[in-house]
């Protein structure tokens, strides 16, 4: 094939190729393996009531509750997969807790037993939605910063 052909073909794939919810959710299995969930909350941990830590901060620690452990995999999945899930705040009879949205898929990297541990195409209709955050929203919510820069580059998972 013409070069002059085939290089407008392959950006055009590009553009348009989406991954399978099957890797999304590998991408996802990965940061449960490398980063532990904590049940402390985080006024018993930071000193304040809600401490959304950076990605990095996640990384060094290797510790983050939901929302910590979600924003990462947003992160990891921006970059390694070139998408971008939307962070979901939601309500639920245990408490508010977070997932992640992509694809109509729901999961999380905070669920272990929960309900998004797998990818899942619906929302159970008697929680609450709180919020619905993009990567860009989700950077200005990071209070952190003690444990390494605000710089994003992971290295961790890579
Ligand atoms: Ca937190």
């Amino acid at each position: 094939m013409k070069r002059w052909i085939l290089v407008p073909a392959i950006l055009l794939l590009g553009a348009t190729w989406n991954p399978p919810i099957e890797k999304v959710s590998w991408e996802v299995s990965r940061v449960r393996s490398f980063i532990h969930y904590s049940t402390t909350h985080d006024i018993d941990a930071w000193g304040v009531a809600d401490y959304w830590q950076t990605p990095v901060e996640t990384e060094y620690l290797r510790l983050g509750d939901c929302e910590d452990l979600d924003a990462y995999a947003q992160e990891l999945l921006w970059q390694r997969l070139g998408i971008e899930a939307k962070l979901v705040v939601y309500r639920a009879p245990f408490g508010v807790h977070t997932c992640l949205t992509w694809g109509g898929y729901y999961f999380s990297a905070a669920d272990y037993d929960w309900p998004f541990a797998q990818p899942s195409r619906s929302f159970p209709a008697a929680w609450s939605i709180l919020q619905v955050l993009t990567r860009a929203e989700v950077h200005s919510r990071f209070t952190g910063g003690k444990h390494g820069s605000q710089q994003l580059r992971l290295s961790l998972l890579q």
